[in-house]
């Protein structure tokens, strides 16, 4: 699983992308400060409680494990996650981002960075486009007086990054498109399809997206007999209408705290607009692990740890920024995360184990590794996923609850518990 961070420069993907992951990155009021991409982990909160309070409920009643401690830190968690953590039952699942270097118009045409950062995309499920709220940067990141219609100048970010993905993907099917007629006349809307993802498979296009764009195609009653007379305006339709499938895009409006009467609820757009102010998460999550302050992401609450250790200047910032989470219902940072993964893409968390009984890995570490994948999933294809190997191998599956087998084409449910046996 793996987002990617895009939009013009300076609106704050860095900072967006260091709150969510912690890592360190450059951030700076002036276009163009990310070149190379970053690549991190973020942790979002599963939709389910975390197996392990099921086990735990076991151990209980079997009277192996007593009673949650009021004073346990983890509140009565007892999985042993490999990467993220669990508290309370509830379980962070490791989420990649990718933050990439800003795109202005005419990208695809090589201006600014050009096309080089779109690579960076390419094996991205999803993108979250950060657009500037407070409109105090011009479309190419430059800081500017805030501009007097900010819902233009938000509306413009949005339809110019569509049209540069538009383009881009038109410019992969131009190259060898002649090629591609060809094999269309011999063969087809199959050979069409072929083509298709022949070429696009490389930027994340898979098959079922090709047929549904196959399909849109034919709704509209787009005849796709005669591809070979098409001219640029048809491949221009085909990259538009594949776009959505290979890139779905969601919406951080960011720098909210400086933005006027919110708007981007005037935004017209399917995509989720969520309001996020991503350097204030920023520092909220940094004065967490100093140790200054107590705060979990996505909450709207932070509380004081080290009150005596603060100076004036710090105790005024943050009381002022705990009047705006209060008053914005947090930051928008992990609700945007965990929306896209869990509400619009609709991924599932699974737990793959090594042993089906106790739920444990060959060290005996319980529940280790908690797993974002496709809603829709197989066991075979989960296998794939923990390793190739384990695909290739791919014997049969047995469900940690019922402890049936389960057969290579059989759907993982949201919180399944799954061993796999291979050869
Ligand atoms: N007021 C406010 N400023 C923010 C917010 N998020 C980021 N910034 C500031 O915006 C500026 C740009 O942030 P970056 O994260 O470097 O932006 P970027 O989009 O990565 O920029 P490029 O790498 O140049 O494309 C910095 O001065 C940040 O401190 C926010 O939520 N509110
Ligand atoms: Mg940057």
């Amino acid at each position: 699983m793996r987002i990617g961070l895009v939009g013009k420069p300076n609106v704050g993907k860095s900072t967006f992308f260091s709150a969510a992951t912690l890592a360190k990155v450059d951030i700076a009021n002036y276009p163009f400060c990310t070149i190379d991409a970053n690549v991190g982990v973020a942790f979002i909160h599963a939709s389910a409680p975390c197996p392990c309070f099921e086990l735990r409920e076991r151990l209980q009643a079997e009277g192996r494990m007593e009673p949650i401690d009021e004073k346990d830190p983890r509140q009565g968690s007892i999985c042993q996650p490999r990467t993220g953590s669990c508290i309370g039952f509830r379980r962070y699942v490791p989420c990649h981002l990718v933050d990439v270097a800003g795109l202005v118009p005419g990208a695809s045409e090589g201006r600014g960075r050009g096309n080089a950062f779109l690579s960076d995309l390419a094996n991205c499920t999803s993108l979250i486009q950060v657009i500037d709220a407070s409109a105090s940067t011009d479309i190419e990141g430059n800081p500017i007086e805030a501009a007097g219609d900010v819902l233009a100048s938000m509306n413009e970010e949005i339809s110019f990054l569509t049209d540069e993905l538009d383009s881009w993907i038109c410019s992969i099917l131009e190259d060898g498109w002649s090629r591609g007629t060809r094999r269309v006349q011999a063969e087809g809307e199959k050979g069409l399809a072929g083509f298709l993802l022949e070429k696009l498979s490389g930027i994340g296009a898979t098959h079922q997206m090709i047929h549904s764009t196959i399909e849109d195609l034919r709704n509209d009653d787009i005849d796709l007999s005669n591809l070979w007379q098409w001219d640029n305006t048809m491949i221009t339709e085909i990259a538009k209408r594949l776009r959505p499938y290979i890139f779905p895009i969601n919406i951080a409006a960011n720098k909210a705290d400086l933005a006027i009467d919110e708007p981007w609820n005037d935004i017209e757009s399917t995509a989720l607009v969520i309001p996020t102010m991503a350097d204030m998460e920023l520092a909220l999550r940094r004065a967490d692990a100093s140790g200054l302050i107590t705060y979990e992401s996505g909450e709207c609450d932070f509380s004081i740890s080290a009150e005596k250790s603060l100076n004036e200047a710090q105790k005024k910032a943050l009381h002022s920024m705990h009047q705006r989470l209060t008053s914005s219902q947090g930051t928008g940072i992990s609700q945007l995360l965990e929306q896209i993964v869990f509400e619009s893409l609709q991924m599932v968390v699974v737990y793959p184990v090594q042993d089906e009984g106790q739920w444990v890995d060959g060290d005996g570490r319980i529940l280790p590794d908690a797993l974002i994948v496709k809603n829709g999933i197989n066991a075979k294809q989960l296998a794939y996923q923990v390793h190739t190997d384990l695909g290739d191998g791919f014997i049969k599956g047995i469900d940690g609850r019922s402890k049936r087998t389960i057969g290579a084409e059989h759907e993982l449910e949201n919180n399944a518990i799954v061993k796999i046996h291979s050869r």
